[in-house]
């Protein structure tokens, strides 16, 4: 199902933005910001994709700790004209998609506790802007977050917008891509989760298949636990030419007439980089 959300703040605005607030920020958040920040960046070193790496430089602000979005706008605009925006939470698809569309990236302003764990039902500020905003710096990325906005405002109307958003989960969220003879990270989800960040590349449990668009939206996800699957790229330009190039009406009809797939299926057509031995299975929703 599409997100669920809670019904608009009265502070939200009708696009659902609010202030970030910054001075509100307490000595712990900011100090929780630091220490995730600190720790993320050391372990993912050799492990994200280099535009990624690239991108966190953004991040040092000149103001300490939670970057000022403000001030974090003003660089993101020079570099691919994208933007960050408080929001309370999660929001409504169309919502998303709008400011997607009109490169605005919504992120949550509120941090996890210190005691919270890498996984959260909400997106934070430290899952939003550490994991996703990085690659806004990317322009193929960049570029390719537009096209994935503008593609969901079509998908509304197409009742189409569970199918895009297994595109969203397996790529933005979940996506890993070949560099040389290496997989790295690119997915915000797993960059943003100390635990995934190493399960991702080195764990035998999940399986890894070459990216196939048509395969990809067949198949379910997990929303409460590590991938059983991820999807491999060859590079931000074959994501990009799949989405800008494909014609997603037709897709979505011949999707209609196939099974979904449980997240941990492999297919005689897969190109299997490796096949998952399914140990780290816990949890059991699926979407
Ligand atoms: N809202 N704030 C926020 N962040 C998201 O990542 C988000 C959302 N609403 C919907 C959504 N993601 C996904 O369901 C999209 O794929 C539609
Ligand atoms: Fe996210």
């Amino acid at each position: 199902m599409a997100s669920l959300t809670s019904p608009r703040p009265d502070h939200a605005a009708a696009d659902w933005s609010v202030a970030q607030d910054w001075a509100s920020y307490s000595a712990q958040d900011h100090a929780t910001w630091d220490r995730l920040f600190e720790r993320q960046t050391k372990m993912l070193r050799d492990r994200a994709a280099p535009e990624f790496l690239d991108g966190l430089d953004m991040l040092r602000l000149t103001k300490p700790g939670i970057p000022d979005f403000a001030e974090l706008s003003e660089r993101l605009m020079q570099r691919t004209g994208w933007q960050v925006v408080a929001v309370p939470g999660l929001v409504p698809d169309r919502v998303f998609f709008e400011h997607l569309a009109n490169r605005r990236f919504v992120a949550g302003r509120f941090i996890r506790s210190p005691d919270q764990s890498d996984y959260l039902a909400e997106p934070d500020v430290f899952h939003d802007v550490f994991g996703h905003v990085p690659l806004l710096a990317d322009p193929l990325f960049a570029d390719y977050m537009q096209a994935y906005g503008e593609g969901g405002l079509r998908a509304d109307g197409l009742g189409a917008i569970d199918r895009l958003a297994r595109l969203y989960w397996y790529t933005v969220e979940f996506g890993l891509i070949r560099r040389g003879g290496d997989m790295k990270l690119y997915g915000a989800g797993i960059l943003s989760s100390y635990g995934e960040s190493v399960f991702a590349l080195d764990d035998p449990s999940p399986n890894r298949i070459g990216f196939d668009l048509n395969r990809l939206m067949r198949t379910r996800y997990r929303i409460d636990d590590y991938q059983q699957s991820y999807f491999v790229i060859g590079s931000f330009e074959d994501l990009l030419r799949a989405t800008v190039e494909t014609d997603f009406a037709p897709l979505y009809r011949a999707l209609d007439g196939q099974e979904d797939l449980e997240p941990d299926a492999v297919l005689p057509e897969d190109r299997v980089y490796s096949r998952g031995t399914q140990d780290h299975v816990s949890g059991v929703e699926s979407k």
